[in-house]
């Protein structure tokens, strides 16, 4: 097949963010605008002599025209091996199991996760390394600058290939492998719980689900798993196809995205456990009967009740939070003696931490649960956590809940999200704010005196990397808690996200609603940044 060189100019905003480059898909759309992205990857990669790399995506729409174009310019680059998913078909967890079972040098991701799709939605891509995790901030450096410079990529001649097919193709020095997406994940999962009892557990009535697949790239994964496997009933998915336009919604499990979960959640016929997951299927929401399982407390009740799960059978070493999520996790390791470290937003920070084996499980308030079985956060993994500790426990949700908060007390979380605000303003709040942090100590804010403020600043333990201005943080002398920082997902504006903690002790009043709960934290919060002064804005877009 023919290559030829194409001369190209930079774009200047194809900066990754939080998780990978994210734009509208009309940007993606302009000339050159993805090969440039992705040769400019390939750049970077090429003196480390990449042999195979793992490709697929969430569905979304944008996802087969942009694996086409990423097999032109990897077979003009000569990488001997490009290992894809049929129909393009790749969770994120599960691509991330794929670079380290096929001992992979990296990854290219496309998704957007839980943004919107469709013509007018967002697409996205990301970059992970040899160990599966997404590329350390070193890597996207890296990529941005080359980006930056290009001038020339390279493509090959291959025309349309058939992703649909399992087979292998030859295509001058490369080889193409498609290969199902699902299986070896749903292997993977078989390797780390016990399946049989699960099965039991369906069988017996113990356990019952009802998984919201919300229409993006959980819906094979969570059929086969749930429904082909674990013999949960055939109604247990629903959602359960993935669109291009993920059905025009919005696919983040949370109490607003998922709220169609959330209303069977409290019916009478409502099953044991409540689950769904994101666009590209790192998220996960818990729910149980009438109960919400906030994503802090999931991963401190995962933590309290780790030694039910077969791979944590021999305990574990290390935890990890992102620093915005609440400090419920800190007190079960505490408990257990164990480290519990804390990182910036984002999935990238945590894979030295499990590489070095210093952690184990880790996760986000942002609806984020893992372990170190791969380098991505993993929705369907988490679920299979809870139904196991449901099937040992043999309790509902809610009294998992109120058992963990009458042994540790509770952090009511909440968190607050100004969406499509105008840059320059959400800069400006953010900077008023640093400037504030040392007259903040001691000021009175009703019933709330602050403590201490700072800006967090991470040193990475295991390669000594500082990432400074990761968030604003705001304690006060209650031991609660308000975090803010901007997203850096998002594709319009900026995105001001103000997270709220408030600690009741164990003998305090457990049974609230953490958003009435965090309301007067949260009018406080509001002042401190001059959220209204400076962006016009007085009422959050998201709660959750
Ligand atoms: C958000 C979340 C963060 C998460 C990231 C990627 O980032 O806050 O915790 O890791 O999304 O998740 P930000 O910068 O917008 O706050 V996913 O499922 O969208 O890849
Ligand atoms: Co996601």
């Amino acid at each position: 097949y023919g290559v030829k060189e194409y001369s190209t100019v930079p774009y200047t905003d194809q900066k990754p963010g939080t998780s990978g480059l994210r734009k509208k898909v009309d940007v993606f759309k302009q000339e050159n605008y993805l090969a440039n992205f992705v040769q400019s990857f390939l750049n970077v990669i090429k003196k480390d002599k990449p042999h195979l790399l793992v490709v697929g995506g969430d569905g979304r729409y944008f996802n087969l025209e942009a694996i086409q174009t990423i097999i032109r310019i990897a077979v003009a680059n000569e990488i001997p091996q490009l290992l894809i998913a049929k129909g393009g078909i790749l969770s994120t967890p599960a691509a991330s199991h794929w670079i380290r079972k096929y001992q992979a040098d990296a990854g290219i991701i496309l998704s957007a996760s839980h943004n919107p799709a469709g013509e007018d939605g967002d697409f996205g891509i990301k970059f992970n390394g040899a160990n599966g995790a997404p590329a350390p901030e070193s890597l996207t450096a890296a990529v941005y600058e080359e980006s930056t410079q290009i001038s020339a990529y390279q493509t090959a001649d291959v025309g349309e290939i058939d992703l649909n097919e399992i087979q292998d193709i030859y295509l001058n020095k490369t080889e193409l492998i498609i290969r199902d997406g699902v299986v070896d994940y749903v292997h993977h999962m078989a390797s780390l719980f016990n399946f049989e009892s699960l099965m039991q557990g369906f069988e017996s009535g113990t356990l019952s689900i009802l998984f919201d697949a919300m229409h993006a790239v959980t819906g094979p994964y969570a059929r086969q798993l749930l429904v082909d496997v674990l013999g949960a009933d055939k109604t247990s998915v629903f959602n359960a196809y993935p669109k291009f336009d993920f059905g025009g919604g919005h696919p983040d499990p949370n109490l607003v995205h998922a709220a169609e979960l959330v209303a069977k959640m409290s019916e009478d016929e409502a099953p044991v456990l409540g689950a769904a997951s994101d666009g590209d299927g790192d998220r996960n929401i818990i729910l149980g009967k009438n109960q919400f399982v906030s994503p802090s407390d999931s991963l401190a009740v995962i933590l309290e009740h780790h030694r039910l799960l077969p791979q944590f059978a021999e305990g574990i070493s290390g935890v990890a939070r992102s620093m915005p999520t609440s400090t419920a996790v800190d007190r079960v390791a505490a408990s257990f003696g164990i480290d519990c470290y804390e990182t910036p937003t984002g999935w990238k920070f945590f894979g030295n931490l499990l590489d070095d084996e210093r952690i184990q499980l880790c996760g986000e308030e942002s609806f984020g649960t893992g372990s170190d079985h791969v380098r991505e956060k993993d929705g369907l993994w988490a679920v299979l956590a809870w139904l196991t500790i449901v099937n040992s426990l043999k309790l509902p949700v809610s009294e998992i809940m109120a058992n963990h908060w009458a042994r540790y007390g509770r952090s009511y979380y909440c968190r607050y999200d100004f969406e499509g605000i105008n840059s320059d303003s959400a800069n400006h709040l953010m900077a008023a704010l640093n400037e504030s942090l040392t007259s903040l100590a001691g000021q009175d804010f009703g019933q709330y005196r602050v403590e201490r403020a700072d800006n967090f600043s991470y040193s990475d333990p295991v390669d000594g990397s500082v990432s400074a201005n990761q968030g604003v943080r705001v304690y006060f002398t209650d031991g609660s808690r308000v975090v803010y920082r901007l997203s850096g997902t998002g594709t319009v504006g900026a995105t001001l996200r103000v997270y709220l903690e408030q600690y009741t002790a164990a003998d305090g009043d457990l049974t609230g609603d953490a958003a009435s709960v965090t309301k007067s934290l949260a009018e406080v919060a509001l002042i401190i940044a001059k959220v209204e002064e400076l962006t016009g804005r007085s009422e959050p877009d998201v709660i959750t």
